[in-house]
C-alpha cells in the first residue's frame, strides 16, 4: 500500500471537489437561472448541466476509482465489479435523461439540435459510454467470456473509459462557454464584461478540470492498483 496516505488525501480532495461541483451547478441554476422543472422551458434545460455534472462527471469519476479504494480489497472482486457497473449505469441513465431534457427544450422552443461541436462530441461520448457499459457487462461481469478474451480487452476497456471520462469533461467546458455566451448578452450584462454568473461558472469549469485531473491520476498509478486476486 505504497503512498496510501497520499491516496486518501487525493480521494478526499476529489470527493470535496465533486460535491462542490454539484453544489455549484445547483447554485447556478437556482440562483442565476430559472431553477428546475419539466415544462419545455429554460428550467427544463437546466436539468442538463445538473444531471451531467452529478452523474456523468461526479458519479462516473467515482466509478472509475472504486477498484482502488484500499478498504475494498478485502471484498470480493465480483462485488466491486457490481458497484463499478452499478455506478456507471446510474451515470448513463442520468446522462440520457439530461439529453432528453435538452432535446425536449429545443423542440418546444424551435431551437435547432446537434449543430454545435459540444453536441457532436457530447452525443458521441454518451453513445460510446453506453457501448462500453454493455460490452464491459458482457465480457467482465457475466461468467461466459474466457480469461484470454478478458485479458486482451482489459487494456482497451481501461483506455476507452479514461478517454470517455476526459472527453466528457472537455464537453462540459464547451457547454459552459456556449451557455454563457447565449445567456449573457443584451439585455443581460455581456459575458465579455465578466458579470458574477460568468466568474461563477468559469470557476465551476476549473473545479471540474481539477476533479478530473485527480481521478485520472489516481486511476493511472500502478502502485495503487487492487492487489491481484486475494479472492475473486
Ligand atoms: C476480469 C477480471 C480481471 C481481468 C482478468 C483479465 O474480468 O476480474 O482481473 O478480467 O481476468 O485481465
Amino acid at each position: 500500500m505504497e503512498g496510501y496516505g497520499l491516496f486518501l488525501v487525493l480521494l478526499v480532495s476529489a470527493l470535496l471537489l465533486g460535491f462542490l461541483s454539484v453544489l455549484f451547478a445547483l447554485v447556478w441554476v437556482f440562483h442565476y437561472r430559472e431553477g428546475l422543472s419539466w415544462d419545455g422551458g429554460s428550467a427544463e434545460f437546466n436539468w442538463h448541466p445538473v444531471l451531467i455534472i452529478t452523474g456523468f462527471i461526479f458519479i462516473q469519476g467515482i466509478a472509475i476509482i472504486v477498484y482502488r479504494l484500499p478498504w475494498t480489497w478485502k471484498c470480493s472482486k465480483l462485488l466491486i465489479k457490481f458497484i463499478h457497473a452499478g455506478l456507471n449505469t446510474i451515470a448513463m441513465i442520468l446522462a440520457i435523461v439530461s439529453l432528453v431534457a435538452v432535446f425536449d427544450f429545443h423542440n418546444a422552443k424551435n431551437i435547432p439540435n446537434m449543430y454545435s461541436l459540444h453536441s457532436w462530441i457530447g452525443l458521441t461520448a454518451v453513445i460510446f459510454y453506453t457501448l462500453q457499459l454493455v460490452l464491459g457487462f458482457a465480457v467482465f461481469l457475466l461468467p461466459f467470456a474466457p480469461v484470454s478474451l478478458r485479458a486482451s480487452l482489459m487494456p482497451i476497456h481501461i483506455y476507452s473509459g479514461l478517454l470517455i471520462f476526459a472527453t466528457v469533461i472537455a464537453t462540459a467546458l464547451m457547454g459552459f462557454t456556449e451557455k454563457l455566451i447565449f445567456a449573457l448578452k443584451t439585455p443581460a450584462p455581456a459575458y465579455s464584461t465578466s458579470p458574477p454568473e460568468a466568474i461563477f461558472v468559469n470557476t465551476l469549469g476549473l473545479l471540474i478540470v481539477i476533479f478530473g485531473a485527480l481521478i485520472l491520476w489516481m486511476a493511472t498509478r500502478p502502485h495503487w492498483k487492487r492487489p491481484p486476486e486475494q479472492n475473486s
